[in-house]
């Protein structure tokens, strides 16, 4: 492999649209930390950067939901989740966010410069426009069929299931997702990158030159170059983002996904006044930590972006994970089918390394995999406890006991001690060589196994029964379990950092190098440890219960959600009933309002006066039809004012499954005036 000085390390920047959850851990965030722990240890030169990404319709989408401003959305997620970063022991060497200044600085000089270099093709087309919102719908504002996989959420950009990218014109039924109405096509002006213009260059850089990349990367990058590249829109009409820094772009923005990658930039700058060595000079080592439906962003288009712009370098692998599910379920933040990273942290104090642990062994590495609450205990109860915590302890505990806390000193080394002693070393490189190629499951196996070595030469040596007969061979036995635990402090460092301090500060110890992993003699002899506590706990079945028990009542939310059944409203006392003044109406006459797609206007006669009520019903019933009909009503609502006009009392409707409103009407022998009770 290439000489290379440092390393540039980023993780995709997550939408400030809410919480980070298992699913992004495992996939980015915890390989990301574990690589970039791996090389600091190295002493090698590293940054590990990222950010909240701010900007896009998955924003203002949540906004719109939330009824708040997307300002208010992205401060409160970028804090939140900046801080469970923080407090799981992701060690970002900056958290940065895309609403920064140097961040507009630098995405929008970026496009500047491709502008003046003529690298953008300007084009009018037609897009989808929702005519009652009066916006156009970008990306995820539009909904429909998806024409590859028929699934019926596809989002205008991307298709979630079958992971396609989508144009909206592509999609089937589209409708918009702000209103729900049918869109409308109308002319609009965008710059376009053309990527066809790259297609060689990116045809020989990854296909030729990049064919150390994991396979499921490689592949996906194949099929793309394969399938022919065509040129992608880099603006949006939208309020929400960078303002595109040219004239007549009034109203426009960056495409999130132009903005973004450029974020990685912008938090190097931020960071460092050396940003340029990182991002300029071609003995840097670039790696992007990111999931696989973000790898035709960053192996093409970025990639294109950074050679047409000219002075930056590209990336040296892109080792994208694939998904992660929960309990054999797509993880899915609109079904609250997720772990979320901020209430593990507060359900599970310092425990911060057993989901690391459990995320990492079970990563979905090659093909997708699923998170369960049952492996997470039995990971946590059989492997953390029972292999770790256990060798760690029995050392720790005997060294206390036979020879006061003190590393012992054996008057003459023992075989099968010294076998052990010397096959340390190996751990560490076996560890490193998985590393080296991003194999994160296998590497912590490996660190493990160090574990399973000391509980073995435990076992065998016995020393809990040899101390009645033979002190100096226990000494040999506990020195070299002590040099062993002392050696397991550093190598899990990089994947359990919270137990390789706690471990440490056991041992008595400061932070080891990863060079010096495999010395027999890390503790000295005559080395005092300090007083050991457990290093794991064991995990009950009650505490797995409360977490399958929110599951259980999330998959119950959706399961009615989707009946359309709408959730029960709270209870009212008989009074507040009593004070409804309910009865049946005869509608004497019925028009149309004005302007209105849904407003129909209604003379009735309730038996005890005549009046005018407005109604949504357009839709459903035809004007003509209704003179003589009789319905129910609530007659002593408040008047309204709808469209200018009085509406004194309400119509009340049921509305079936496909949506349709029927009147809630009158059994037999009921007439005008008859009274509801
Ligand atoms: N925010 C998409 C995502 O969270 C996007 C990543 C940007 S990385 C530059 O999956
Ligand atoms: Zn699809």
């Amino acid at each position: 492999m290439k000489k290379y000085k440092r390393h540039l390390i980023t993780a995709a920047l997550p939408y400030a649209n809410g919480p980070v959850h298992i699913g992004h851990l495992a996939g980015v965030y915890i390989p990301g930390d574990i690589y970039s722990r791996y090389l600091r240890l190295k002493g090698e030169d590293i940054i590990y950067v990222c950010g909240s990404d701010e900007h896009g319709v998955p924003i203002t989408i949540k906004a719109r939901q939330d009824g708040v401003s997307p300002q208010q959305i992205v401060d409160q997620y970028h804090q939140m989740n900046k801080d469970s970063f923080q407090d799981f022991g992701i060690e970002f060497d900056i958290y940065h966010r895309t609403s920064d200044p140097t961040h507009h600085e630098t995405a929008s000089g970026f496009f500047k410069t491709l502008y003046e270099r003529e690298e953008f093709i300007e084009k009018e087309s037609e897009q989808y426009y929702d005519p009652e919102a009066k916006q156009f719908l970008a990306d995820r504002y539009i909904t429909g069929t998806c024409p590859k996989c028929s699934y019926d959420k596809a989002y205008g950009d991307q298709c979630e299931q079958c992971g396609s990218s989508l144009a909206a014109t592509d999609l089937i039924n589209p409708k918009s997702s702000i209103s729900g109405s049918k869109p409308v096509l109308k002319k609009t002006k965008h710059w376009y990158l053309p990527l066809e213009k790259y297609e060689g260059f990116l045809k020989k850089w990854i296909l030729e030159e990049n064919k150390h990349w994991k396979s499921n990367v490689y592949g996906q990058c194949k099929s793309w170059l394969d399938g022919g590249l065509e040129a992608r829109a880099v603006t949006r009409d939208l309020n929400w983002g960078i303002p595109v820094p040219v004239e007549g772009a009034e109203g426009k923005v960056l495409y999130v996904w132009f903005d973004a990658p450029i974020g990685y930039i912008s938090a190097t700058k931020d960071l460092t006044d050396k940003w340029e060595d990182y991002w300029k000079k071609d003995d840097t080592r670039l790696i992007h930590f990111i999931g696989k439906d973000n790898i035709v962003f960053h192996c093409i288009i970025f990639p294109a972006m950074l050679k047409a712009e000219g002075s930056y370098v590209l990336p040296e692998n892109v080792p994208a994970n694939e998904f992660l599910n929960l309990e054999g379920d797509k993880i899915s933040t609109s079904r609250n089918w997720a772990v979320w990273l901020h209430e593990y942290l507060e359900e599970f104090i310092d425990k911060q390394d057993v989901l690391r642990y459990v995320l990492c062994a079970n990563a979905p590495e090659a093909k997708d995999n699923d998170f369960t609450w049952k492996d997470f205990q039995a990971r946590n109860n059989n492997e953390l406890v029972a292999i770790l915590g256990n060798f760690v302890n029995r050392t720790l505990v005997l060294t206390h006991k036979y020879f006061g806390g003190t590393v012992p000193q054996a008057s003459e080394a023992n075989e099968y001690d010294l076998k052990v002693l010397n096959s340390i070393s190996g751990y560490r490189d076996r560890v490193e060589g998985h590393l080296d190629h991003f194999r994160f499951r296998e590497a912590l196996k490996e660190a493990m196994n160090l574990a399973r070595l000391g509980n073995k030469h435990l076992a065998d040596s016995e020393p809990w029964k040899v101390i009645k007969t033979d002190t100096e061979r226990v000494k040999s036995i506990l020195y070299t379990s002590l040099q062993i635990t002392a050696n397991l402090a550093a190598l899990i460092e990089p994947f359990l950092p919270f137990s390789s301090e706690k471990l440490s500060g056991f041992l008595n110890m400061g932070k080891v190098d990863w060079k010096d992993i495999g010395q027999p003699d890390l503790l000295k002899v005559g080395h005092v440890i300090a007083q050991p506590e457990l290093l794991f706990e064991k995990i009950e079945d009650e505490t797995i219960q409360i977490q399958l028990d929110k599951l259980e009542k999330s998959k119950k939310m959706n399961e009615m959600a989707e009946s359309g059944i709408p959730d029960a409203k709270g209870e009212i006392s008989y009074d507040e009933f009593s004070k409804m003044d309910i009865r049946i109406a005869r509608i004497l006459s019925a028009e149309r309002v004005p302007k209105t797609d849904k407003l129909i206007k209604m003379e009735l006669d309730t038996g005890i006066d005549k009046r005018t009520v407005i109604s949504g019903i357009a839709e459903h019933y035809k004007p003509e039809d209704l003179p003589g009909k009789l319905v129910t009503i609530l007659a002593n609502l408040a008047p309204r004012k709808i469209r200018g006009i009085e509406s004194h009392g309400m119509v009340l409707l049921a509305e079936d499954s496909s949506g349709k409103l029927i009147f809630v009407s009158p059994v037999d022998k009921t007439g005008e005036g008859s009274v509801v009770l």
